[in-house]
């Protein structure tokens, strides 16, 4: 059985949306981010990172969200099309999508954020490298309203996990306070409407990241 750990973040809630978009029968260990939970010796033996979310599936162990909710797409939903099929134009577009979110919407803007603004306790007073941060991250979500204008999916033309990464980044910046463009706005609107999105969303923020 599927087991994903973690719960509070909007990188965890990535995880949990694609598996209840696949219906999948899975164990949630809903652990938090500097609880102390991702500290204890049986968590770093499966993470050394220690870091959520995190997927076992037997024997296989994953630790980044991108790579899980790609791996439970084309494991649990091929007929799904929530994953493009490899060696595929569309999959080249799904991973680019995928690593533009993680790099250039996520960990070079909005960790910053997190980092230098929110945990400032941990990782220090940087204001300049927030200004930047909130910049880049207007410059680059650019580049997705205009990718979105006249569609509501980034690939193809249907829901993929490229849009459960593009929107739980969104939703991620909007508590941030970071104002998107309307069209942004709608995107989010339309999807966080689905089923899959609201009963994940109540597994995985029934819990609290430490502070
Ligand atoms: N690149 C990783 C980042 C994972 C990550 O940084 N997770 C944070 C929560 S959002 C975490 O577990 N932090 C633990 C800590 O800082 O104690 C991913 O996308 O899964």
């Amino acid at each position: 059985m599927v087991t994903i750990w973690g719960g509070a973040s909007s990188r965890s809630m990535r995880a949990h949306w694609m598996a209840h978009e696949l219906a999948l029968d899975y164990e949630a260990k809903l652990i938090g981010s500097r609880t102390g939970e991702t500290q204890t010796e049986a968590f770093r033996l499966l993470n050394p990172k220690e870091k959520i979310p995190v997927l076992v599936d037997d024997n296989l162990v994953l630790t980044e969200s991108a790579a899980i909710v790609t791996y439970l797409g084309d494991t649990y939903g091929q007929d799904s099309f929530l994953v493009p099929r490899p060696y595929t134009q569309e999959r080249a577009l799904y991973n680019q999508w995928n690593s533009f979110i993680q790099m250039e919407l996520d960990a070079h803007t909005l960790y910053v954020l997190r980092k230098h603004r929110d945990l400032t306790h941990l990782y220090g007073e940087a204001p300049a490298a927030v200004a930047t941060a909130i910049e880049g991250f207007h410059k680059q979500v650019a580049v997705a309203e205009r990718a979105l204008s006249g569609t509501n999916f980034l690939v193809g033309d249907h829901f993929t996990g490229a849009d459960v990464m593009m929107v739980t980044t969104l939703k991620w910046a909007e508590a941030y306070q970071i104002e998107l463009a309307p069209g942004l706005l709608e995107y989010c609107t339309l999807h966080t409407a689905r089923s899959a999105y609201r009963q994940a969303g109540r597994l995985n923020f029934s819990i609290s990241a430490g502070a």
